[in-house]
């Protein structure tokens, strides 16, 4: 069969599930080529294998609030493909999480960690809990009543999950405080760990840091850097965080950060306190950016989003298709030069066009954001190990990772004019490898 008929089928089976048919039609129309070359994929059926998740866990996760209600949210997780490792990927607790959206991370995963270098299959997780406005206490009952079910089918070789929107050190805590009960076993079951219980340095900057360390490959091509550049920021989570601290590090000036109700922007630059107060915005559960137009008498708006400032190099941080053809078209003429997705899948396809159609530099997530990925690969290794490694060489290791995707999504992506497709380049060599193994491994 070939590709558009697989994708006809697919839309038929599963209607509906926007984002997961989304992703899919990414990857397979950019990998056509590598797949008709090699017919020993087509007749072991590897694309109709690999486009389905291996099996999805779904269960309700009773909890009870602090004035004793009781709710019931919805639990899941997508083991999509092992072939090249343990299942892995992060679990994202969020109002707007259902199956087409955990389909599509578990999917993008798979490549994703394929490009890492490390053994790691694909997944992901999650709830569609809302922790905004939620005590701690209420966050606690609510991840131990979600792992009294996950623990069921995770284990630190076969299933290890991590965070994403809404999950980070303190849910991994809990999540891991009633597996070890469960388990009765210290493990690397679960990355994203506090240090002293198993986790590892860098892990919580590592995506924003990774983002920054592909742009600035990116940019090397053009014979430039990050020196100088204005930066615009979408999000204000974890990768955002991170990704403001190393644009700063590395010379440039970040001026805006989002949330949902808008956009602030700063044009001397949001670096040292300003960024701590990401952290504390973040921490409130309060979801908006709007108080750091207060704290810092910088202009606010309402509802917008950033991509209509003038910037150098966008850094998209926020969440799934938050950048549009139209958005994306004010980038270029505003003379953005790069644009590397620090969030999953945060361009419309339109947009992808509109960066290819300019030739300008374009890295998907599943490229420039597994930085994060990696480094719980790095955190699987030393608690494998028993051994803590210091920041200095886990971050040599996310340097020396995000340069050799560089290299990957150059050496297949490039086209006859010197043009970098990383869209291409990153699907087709995370396709390689496991397409690859799956056939090593037989049919079952
Ligand atoms: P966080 O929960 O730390 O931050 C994300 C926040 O962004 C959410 O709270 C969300 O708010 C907010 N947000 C949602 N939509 C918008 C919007 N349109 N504009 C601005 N802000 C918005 O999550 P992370 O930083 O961990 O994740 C951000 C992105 O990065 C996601 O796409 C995630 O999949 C991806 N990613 C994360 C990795 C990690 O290790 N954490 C690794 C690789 C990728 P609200 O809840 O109100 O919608
Ligand atoms: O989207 C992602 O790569 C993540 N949320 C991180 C997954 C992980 O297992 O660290």
């Amino acid at each position: 069969m070939n590709v558009e008929q697989i994708l006809n089928n697919l839309e038929k089976k599963h209607p509906g599930e926007v984002e997961y048919l989304q992703a899919v039609r990414e990857v397979l129309e950019s990998i056509e080529d590598a797949y008709n070359q090699n017919p020993q994929f087509e007749s072991a059926a590897i694309i109709e294998r690999i486009i389905e998740p291996d099996r999805i866990l779904t269960f309700k996760v009773p909890w009870t609030d602090d004035k004793g209600n009781v709710h019931v949210n919805l639990g899941y997780r997508v083991q999509f493909n092992n072939a090249i490792g343990p299942y892995k990927g992060g679990l994202r607790f969020h109002p707007s999480v259902n199956l087409s959206i955990l389909k599509f991370l578990g999917f993008e995963q798979i490549f994703k960690n394929s490009l890492t270098t490390l053994p790691m299959g694909g997944a992901k997780g999650g709830s569609d809990f809302d922790p905004k406005g939620k005590s701690n206490a209420e966050v606690q009952r609510f991840c131990q009543s979600f792992m009294l079910e996950l623990h069921k089918i995770i284990g630190p070789e076969t299933d290890v999950p991590a965070g994403d929107i809404g999950v980070g050190g303190r849910e991994i805590g809990f999540l891991y405080g009633m597996y070890k009960k469960l388990a009765r076993e210290n493990s690397g079951v679960l990355t994203g760990k506090g240090l002293s219980w198993g986790g590892s340095l860098v892990r919580p900057e590592a995506t924003g840091f990774g983002c920054v360390y592909f742009a600035h490959e990116m940019l090397k091509t053009k014979g430039q850097d990050f020196k100088g550049k204005r930066v615009a920021i979408s999000g204000f989570g974890n990768v955002a965080w991170g990704a403001a601290l190393k644009v700063t590090e590395l010379g440039g000036t970040v001026v805006t950060i989002s949330g949902p109700d808008g956009y602030v922007y700063d044009e001397n630059g949001i670096s040292g306190d300003k960024i701590n107060f990401m952290l504390e915005l973040r921490a409130s559960n309060n979801d908006v950016v709007k108080p750091y137009s207060y704290q810092f008498n910088v202009p606010f708006f309402e509802g917008k989003r950033p991509w209509e400032v003038k910037c150098d190099v966008a850094l998209p941080c926020a969440t799934q298709n938050e950048l549009n053809g139209d958005e994306a078209k004010k980038l270029v003429e505003n003379g953005c030069i790069c644009v590397a997705e620090g969030a999953n899948m945060p361009s419309t396809p339109e947009a992808i066009e509109v960066f290819h159609k300019n030739k300008i530099l374009f890295a998907p997530g599943k490229a420039s954001n597994a930085g994060g990925v990696a480094t719980s690969g790095l955190e699987m290794s030393q608690n494998s190990m028993k051994l803590s490694w210091s920041a200095k060489e886990v971050d040599a290791r996310l340097l020396e990772i995000m340069k050799n995707i560089h290299e990957q999504c150059v050496k297949h992506g490039k086209n006859e004019e010197g043009y970098v497709d990383y869209v291409k380049g990153a699907n087709v060599a995370g396709f390689l490898k496991v397409a690859n193994a799956m056939l090593d491994l037989g049919i079952y």
